[in-house]
């Protein structure tokens, strides 16, 4: 039986290798993956690194996804992107050319060695929550709240917008 197609929110970042670019091209990819469709996509935003902080500053997006693939199979889809980038696994919150994570897929809540729904991390993270609030700001985050709420506790230092919002239609993506 196929899959329901659900709403999906993935988080993007970078901060190697040209990491403005490197996000729009992942958001390109992103579209063109197979059973994926690209509903909306935040501005990008320029932040300070989080947890490790002796590393460049990154770029950080959210983009909404409508797909039928279940969470494993578009987390291995998200992960063949990245390796696509170049992208190494050294250590935790190491300089990536490339990070997608899988945020939101629509109310499932698990949590196993690979993979946890929500993302673990992101009620605290501005630089997930203000990109996220800005495309679904009532979108629920488990049962901790909407995402324009989650937004209220953190603090939004070192996470400044990076200009227009990526016209979906012009850069080919839809
Ligand atoms: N990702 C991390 C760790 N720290 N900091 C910012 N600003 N943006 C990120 O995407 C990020 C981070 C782990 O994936
Ligand atoms: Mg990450
Ligand atoms: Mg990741």
């Amino acid at each position: 039986m196929p899959y329901r197609q659900q709403r999906v929110f993935i988080g993007v970042g970078a901060n190697l290798d040209d990491p403005e670019s490197g996000v729009r091209r992942a958001i390109e990819l992103l579209g063109a993956t197979a059973g994926v469709r690209l509903v909306a996509c935040s501005s990008l935003y320029r932040t300070a690194p989080v947890g490790y902080l002796d590393q460049p500053d990154f770029v950080n997006a959210v983009v909404e996804l409508e797909t039928g693939l279940e969470p494993r199979a578009l987390l291995a889809q998200l992960h063949s992107i990245e390796k696509q980038f170049g992208r190494k696994r050294s250590w935790r919150n190491a300089p990536r050319t490339l990070d997608l994570d899988l945020l939101l897929h629509g109310n499932q809540q698990m949590k196993s060695e690979t993979l946890t729904l929500p993302h673990p991390r992101m009620a605290e993270r501005a630089f997930v929550l203000i990109p996220l609030a800005e495309i679904a700001p009532d979108v629920m985050v488990g049962a901790a709240g909407t995402a324009a709420e989650l937004l209220q506790d953190v603090s939004t230092d070192g996470v400044k917008r990076l200009g227009d919002t990526i016209d979906l239609r012009r850069s080919g993506v839809v």
